[in-house]
């Protein structure tokens, strides 16, 4: 059956194009996919134009769109371990790893269905006090979106952006990162299963600068919506620019992890792990940036090398393996080179630094958990994201040294502080220039809360009532109830 999804039909390729999917973790072939090309994309944007000019989606009211949405939650926890199958084989994440993102992206649709169910469409009426008129502020849907999400939390990033455009009553193209399509074919079948009208959603798989880039182009595109790379994203908003859609980019971070001596020891040790390790660090609010004061700088630095040492490595269906592999071949020689600049640089490898001796895993894109001592922030390994198990560590003396430490960066996306100061804590969690701060935690999912970057990780809100609000346009409706000449000019 052809995987592409447009107009409420399943396509192969207008050129024949197709592209093989593998295993991360051994190089076996998952799949072979159609790819799409220039062609497939403006038929799919057609498509969603269509769906959206002349079909009832963005009229239907609030409270049905919620409640699809809440089917479509029900039919993903109906298929969580087949979904979350899936999304293992494709991106080499631990299969439990995936389960987890399943019960996300259900909690996803479910909160996006249950904040529109309630029919309350956001509207609000203005008090005109003596003026005979009626005054609405309404909130509509933006158009057509253009929807592109990466690999590393596919089915994750997908829901983020379908779930609130769908509940706003947009219609919409996906494309999926190319390495990593299997869930986003089948969350399609989902949707129409579901019931959703056709042309609403539509589907694209292929690579960024021949399926991805027309729909940033397209004039018949409202919205951007793209979590990715920087470098990609810096093109992605100036394909936009001429016709000036709305775009919301996140474009990761390189987030600080700051430790005060004070702070809870083993708990603080198990979260910094976690913190930069979970999913080999390909996680954009991975906190890849530990800052420890002094004082506590040998004794943490030892506790995490050690723990890192531990770390097992496995494909995903290995009940012993702690993380996975990295993407692809080419991720990997990214972060080796990362590694080897530090080092080059004048970073201490404390453990890592390279590919695993076993054997069991060499047809797999692995690399050991990687420790990096005294890094300072002129380092590349510091300043970029190297999105894999690399942690680098710096020192710092005060609370005033460590808040400029941790924002000597570009991007702004998330950070943590640990501390039992609750005052420390506050004042440097509001002094962080980053969308989400965390104190004594890292990673926790909250849908009810808003994600999204400053500086140049990206703008845009997503999740909670914010998430919502990005995909739609406000418009004032004024209806004068006693139109009279007014007489200037007669
Ligand atoms: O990302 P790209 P890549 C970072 C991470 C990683 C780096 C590069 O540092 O090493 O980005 O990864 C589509 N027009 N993040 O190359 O290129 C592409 O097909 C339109 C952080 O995989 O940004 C895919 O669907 N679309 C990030 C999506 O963009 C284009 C998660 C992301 O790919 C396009 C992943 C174009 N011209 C990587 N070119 C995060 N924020 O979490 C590519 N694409």
């Amino acid at each position: 059956m052809p995987e592409l999804f447009i107009a409420g039909q399943w396509a192969a390729a207008r050129d024949g194009r197709t592209r093989e999917i593998r295993c991360p973790a051994d190089g076996a072939l998952v799949a072979v996919v159609d790819e799409a090309g220039p062609d497939d994309a403006r038929a799919a944007t057609a498509a969603a134009r269509a769906a959206f000019d002349h079909g009832p989606w963005p009229h239907t009211p609030a409270a049905d769109r919620g409640r699809l949405l809440l089917r479509v939650a029900d039919l993903l926890e109906r298929d969580r371990a087949a979904l979350a199958r899936a999304e293992s084989l494709d991106t080499g994440k631990r299969l439990v790893e995936s389960e987890y993102d399943l019960d996300d992206i259900a909690a996803c649709f479910r909160y996006f269905g249950a904040l529109v169910a309630s029919g309350d469409g956001g509207g609000r009426i203005v008090d005109t006090g003596d003026v005979p008129a009626d005054s609405r502020v309404v909130r509509e849907p933006v158009g057509v979106c253009a929807l592109i999400t990466p690999w590393n939390y596919p089915l994750l990033q997908t829901a983020w952006k379908v779930a609130p455009a769908l509940a706003a009553g947009n219609s919409f193209v996906l494309k999926p990162s190319e390495l990593t399509p299997h869930t986003a074919i089948a969350l399609m079948r989902l949707l129409a299963e579901a019931g959703l009208p056709d042309g609403v959603a539509n589907l694209v798989l292929g690579a960024g600068p021949s399926a991805g880039a027309p729909l940033t182009e397209d004039p018949r595109v409202d919205l951007v919506s793209f979590t990715g790379g920087l470098v990609t994203g810096r093109r992605v908003m100036a394909a936009a620019a001429p016709t000036v859609k709305k775009v919301a980019l996140e474009l990761g971070g390189k987030n600080p992890n700051i430790v005060f001596a004070d702070a809870d020891f083993d708990t603080a040790v198990d979260h910094a792990l976690t913190a930069v390790f979970l999913h080999s660090g390909q996680v954009c609010s991975a906190g890849a940036r530990l800052l420890v004061q002094d004082e506590l700088h040998d004794r943490f630095t030892d506790a995490v090398t050690a723990g890192a040492e531990r770390i097992r490595l496995g494909g995903p269906f290995d009940p012993e393996a702690r993380s996975g592999p990295l993407i692809s071949a080419a991720h990997r020689d990214k972060v080796e080179a990362y590694v080897a600049a530090g080092l080059a640089e004048g970073a201490v490898l404390r453990c890592g630094g390279r590919r695993p001796a076993d054997p069991a895993l060499a047809r797999g894109h692995y690399f050991l958990p990687t420790v990096l001592d005294e890094c300072t922030a002129g380092m590349s390994v510091v300043r970029e994201e190297s999105f894999g198990p690399v942690l680098t560590v710096e020192r710092f003396r005060t609370e005033e040294e460590a808040v400029a430490l941790a924002n000597d960066t570009v991007y702004g996306l998330a950070g943590a502080v640990w501390t039992q100061d609750p005052g420390r804590a506050h004042r440097v969690a509001s002094r962080l220039r980053a969308g989400t701060v965390w104190i004594n935690d890292f990673h926790p999912y909250v849908p009810q809360a808003e994600w999204g970057g400053m500086k140049q990780s990206g703008f845009g809100r997503e999740l909670g009532p914010s998430g919502l609000a990005e995909y739609q346009e406000t418009k004032h409706i004024w209806r004068n109830l006693a139109p009279r000449p007014q007489g200037w000019f007669s």
